[in-house]
């Protein structure tokens, strides 16, 4: 029996919720959302993430917590834990992180002291803004140090990666990004951290499904702590979880709680259980394939529409799309194509000469789209329609015709969890 609140009750106690609710998922429904770290989570999730679990306090881990009660949230908790050690083959498990910027967060605690040395990928090359920004805990209480990608190949520049290493000692390497469209070479990435004596940590925030699916290498192995988030790939609910190898298992639990945070978030974490069920399934790989398929057949197509890819393709889920080789700004595009129905975000391209707030590029992904049953046929039609909304940025009456042959492609492809 699901413990979910039917939304007419919701409608019935608070009309003005309940209505912006049901507008926000008519938009959910009616455009395309191409946003690289966005999916539909399943009604089975969202029914966990809705039930009574919110109504329980359960600090502590399960068999120690602080309270009573916490026989069944214990349950919960150990199923969610059980199935992604085994879903990714790791050690050790923590779910309770609410996010993906508290997850680094407490790795960081349990692996350097304020002032440390860390290193990771340039902010303007894809990396995260937990990644060292100077304004984010990370960049003010830690040294962050950072390697890029190749100005040629647009990928990761190893070899500076390891040059940097031995230049400043880091005490932690991060790999893992918001906007990089490539493989990482995880394996390599740990020789560099083990020559050094550094931890190597993997953010894989983005790419969790594609690894659970077995169609991206895992970090498990080479990075001895491993942090992600739940919703992008993975399509569970909006949260994250610690994977790490059992030398960090105990630093890495007190770094979450008492270190970092309070109660956990029983509902989400009883979620998390259910997309880890869900991503074990072979219906879950067969969807990471469709998300890669779909990824290249959109950049082969968006290629054909004058646009340019960085790195000149993709390996995973994602794209990311010069748009200045058009004299266009990812600003100008973002808007355009949100006026047609297509839901995408400006980014910054490597060595962009723009500022973040307005930049050379943009962001696609598929994973979003691929939930929806949607394929490469859909992608070259959609592909066409970033062409035609691109041709006139300011047309507005072409973006309007746009939007309504979004409509009609999307009526196909129902949303799970987003009723009609
Ligand atoms: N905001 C996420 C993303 O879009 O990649 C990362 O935190």
């Amino acid at each position: 029996m699901v413990q979910t609140a039917p939304p007419d009750l919701l409608a019935a106690a608070d009309e003005d919720v309940a209505a912006a609710i049901g507008r926000e998922a008519g938009r959910q429904r009616e455009s395309l959302e191409m946003i690289a770290s966005e999916n539909y989570t399943s009604p089975a999730v969202l029914a966990a993430v809705g039930s009574i679990l919110t109504n329980k306090y359960a600090e502590g881990y399960p068999g120690r917590r602080y309270y009573g009660g916490c026989d069944f949230v214990d349950e919960v908790e150990e199923l969610a834990i059980a199935r992604v050690k085994a879903l990714f083959g790791a050690e050790h498990a923590n779910v309770q992180p609410h996010s993906g910027s508290q997850a680094n967060l407490a790795a960081y605690f349990a692996l350097m002291n304020p002032g440390d040395i860390a290193l990771g990928l340039e902010l303007n090359h894809g990396g995260h803004l937990t990644h060292g920004l100077k304004v984010n805990v990370s960049g003010k209480w830690f040294n962050f140090a950072s390697y890029g990608v190749d100005r040629e190949t647009e990928r990761i520049d190893y070899d500076a990666m390891a040059a940097v290493a031995r230049e400043v000692r880091p005490k932690v390497i991060v790999i893992g990004a918001t906007a990089y469209p490539r493989q990482y070479d995880f394996a390599r990435a740990g020789e560099i951290a083990r020559s050094v004596d550094a931890v190597l940590m993997a953010d894989m925030a983005h790419i969790a499904g594609l690894i659970a699916a077995g169609q991206h290498p895992t970090p498990v192995g080479p990075a001895p702590v491993i942090t992600s988030t739940t919703h992008k790939t993975l399509r569970g609910p909006r949260s994250a979880f610690i994977l790490s190898d059992a030398d960090h298992a105990r630093a890495i639990d007190r770094a979450v709680f008492p270190g970092t945070s309070g109660g956990p978030h029983m509902h989400v974490i009883a979620g998390k259980a259910v997309a880890f069920r869900e991503a074990a399934a072979p219906q879950f790989r067969d969807y990471a394939i469709r998300i890669i398929e779909n990824a290249r057949a959109l950049a082969d197509a968006l290629q054909g529409e004058g646009l340019r890819l960085v790195s000149g393709g993709t390996d995973t889920h994602l794209l990311l799309v010069d748009v200045g080789v058009r004299g266009l700004t990812g600003k100008a595009v973002e808007g355009a194509l949100d006026a047609a129905g297509i839901t995408v975000n400006k980014n910054t391209i490597p060595y962009d000469e723009r500022r973040p707030t307005v930049t050379s590029g943009i962001r696609i992904g598929t994973p979003a789209l691929t939930t929806r049953g949607m394929g490469p046929d859909e992608m070259r039609v959609i592909a066409r329609l970033i062409g035609r909304v691109l041709d006139d940025i300011d047309d507005e009456t072409a973006h309007a015709a746009v939007r309504a042959e979004v409509g009609d492609l999307v009526a196909g492809f129902p949303v799970p969890g987003v009723p009609d």
